[in-house]
């Protein structure tokens, strides 16, 4: 391990010279799902996306993400093999509103989808659901930068956030022993999601 070479990786990395075209692409594409959330919870009448947040990912998680993808440890390298520097979460109430904002997602003109991975028709091996998509955002001039959007129901959300606590980065043994409830309640959680989606369809049907 070259300690300089990584210490100078995380110096740049976390420079505002390499952040702040990923900030003005993030920008840009709030902007559009609060356009998007707000047409759309007009158009169904009820609340479309529950809620966003997003972040810039530290330099040390960077850094850490390089090593154990056997990446060369440059900031260029970052910039074009890492697709969740900037990422965005999007919080839905449905599970179809996720395919659902995805194609409006896909409409934008200026938004380049580079990358879609379903974990919720294909969950990963620890039972993490999430519809990942990544796009090319352009930022001012000719430069463009990527940004990941994890679009997933607040059931999912609320398995991921706890299961990213208590297990995902852990790289001590015990964690073996949870794993299998932990996909257990990933199941459940997608019957539910399923479920929960029937309940709305159906009110639909009787009100409409
Ligand atoms: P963090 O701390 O959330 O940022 P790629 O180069 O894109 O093909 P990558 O990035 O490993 O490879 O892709 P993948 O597997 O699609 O995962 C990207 C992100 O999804 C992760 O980022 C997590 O945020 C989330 N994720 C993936 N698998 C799991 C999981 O099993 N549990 C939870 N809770 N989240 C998961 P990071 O950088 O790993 O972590």
């Amino acid at each position: 391990m070259d300690i300089k070479e990584e210490q100078e990786f995380l110096l740049r990395v976390g420079d505002e010279k390499f952040t702040l075209p990923y900030r003005e692409a993030i920008e840009r594409v709030n902007k559009k799902l609060e356009t998007i959330n707000k047409t759309y919870s007009e158009k169904l009448g009820r609340t479309f996306i529950s809620s966003q947040s997003s972040r810039i990912k530290t330099p040390e998680s960077c850094l850490k993400k390089m090593i154990h993808k056997g990446y060369d440890i440059k900031e260029k390298e970052a910039q074009s093999r890492l697709n969740d520097i900037a990422g965005i979460r999007v919080i839905c109430n449905f599970l179809d509103d996720i395919y659902r904002l995805a194609n409006l997602l896909q409409e934008e003109e200026d938004v380049e989808i580079i990358k879609i991975k379903d974990y919720v028709k294909k969950p990963k091996a620890s039972g993490y659901q999430s519809l990942h998509v990544i796009a090319l955002v352009p930022i001012e001039g000719t430069e463009k930068r990527k940004v990941e959007i994890q679009i997933r129901t607040q059931a999912m959300n609320f398995w991921a956030v706890v299961e990213h606590r208590v297990i995902y980065k852990k790289e001590d043994n015990g964690k073996a022993a949870f794993e299998k409830d932990l996909k257990e309640c990933a199941r459940q959680i997608y019957k539910i999601d399923k479920k929960m989606l029937l309940i709305r369809k159906r009110m639909e049907q009787n009100y409409c």
